[in-house]
């Protein structure tokens, strides 16, 4: 197993189809001790009931955290700093724009609307690695989830484009700042997947049947290949890697855009 004796902290799983949900899976199959912490109490329910389907389901730490919110990121790290005494990987799965934001025209993006894509989508990310950093003390490993529509163009995607460009500036930011310390800081980037940040958004469901036509690898990205890499990312394996974006896309990002008749 890659991750046996290693404790970790997952941000994002919200329900079966959530990416960090395929990332808890692939990590916890590998051998690691979880704490899963969930946006909201409404959600408590659910996320312990897919955590219960764990192979190490009985060592699954849970607690409440909006990571936009301060003292909850100080009692999430207490509650990890008593029932762990460390951590050795973060995975960062959480992301969020105003639905009006995310179709129409990016020049009419709020600055309101503009601040909370950022904060929410990108700040967290740099949140997390300040909080985690004191309990990473043997070294670890920080992993965010991005889209390649932060470095090229994607209809509707708009100010989540934005907000991912500076996730990833940060990913980079953050390997610098950390890596001395021997934390490691990296963004896997999906394909297109249907989770619920996903379904709803306006053409989405034509873009994902469009990609498994025209991808590389002819098909869509699972939630199990990214849980795959991330855990790939958090092992051992990963210790030459920091400050990298890596596509897990069925190939996806290496093909042209625009008209290619066969
Ligand atoms: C989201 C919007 C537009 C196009 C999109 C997406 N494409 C993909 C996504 C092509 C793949 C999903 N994605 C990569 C995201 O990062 C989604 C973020 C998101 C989704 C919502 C929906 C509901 C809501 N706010 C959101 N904020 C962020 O109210």
């Amino acid at each position: 197993m890659l991750l046996e004796n290693k404790l970790g902290l997952i941000y994002g799983v919200r329900n079966e189809r959530s990416i960090a949900w395929g990332c808890a899976q692939s990590l916890a199959r590998e051998g690691a001790r979880l704490a899963l912490a969930f946006f909201s109490e409404r959600e408590e329910k659910d996320v312990r009931k897919l955590a219960a389907t764990l192979p190490n389901a009985d060592s699954v730490i849970f607690h409440p955290c909006d990571l936009t919110v301060e003292d909850q990121m100080i009692s999430l790290h207490a509650h990890i700093k008593e029932e762990f005494g460390k951590l050795d990987f973060v995975i960062h799965g959480v992301a969020f724009a105003k639905k009006e934001d995310l179709s129409g025209r990016f020049v009419d993006t709020s600055a309101d609307g503009f601040a909370l894509a950022l904060n929410t989508s990108a700040y967290t990310f740099v949140s997390a690695a300040r909080h985690a950093e004191p309990l990473l003390i043997d070294g670890g490993s920080l992993t965010t989830l991005t889209y390649l529509g932060s470095e090229k163009i994607v209809r509707n995607y708009n100010v989540m484009g934005v907000a991912k460009a500076a996730l990833e500036a940060s990913t980079r930011y953050l390997a610098n700042d950390l890596g001395p310390s021997g934390i490691r800081v990296n963004a896997v980037s999906p394909g297109p997947t249907m989770t619920l940040s996903a379904r709803g958004i306006a053409g989405f469901t034509d873009m994902y049947r469009t990609v498994a036509e025209y991808a590389p690898m002819r098909r869509n990205t699972t939630i199990s290949e990214v849980g795959d890499t991330v855990a790939f990312l958090s092992s051992d394996y990963g210790r030459g890697i920091t400050g990298e974006i890596i596509y897990v896309d069925g190939g996806l990002h290496a093909l042209a855009g625009g008209l290619q008749p066969e």
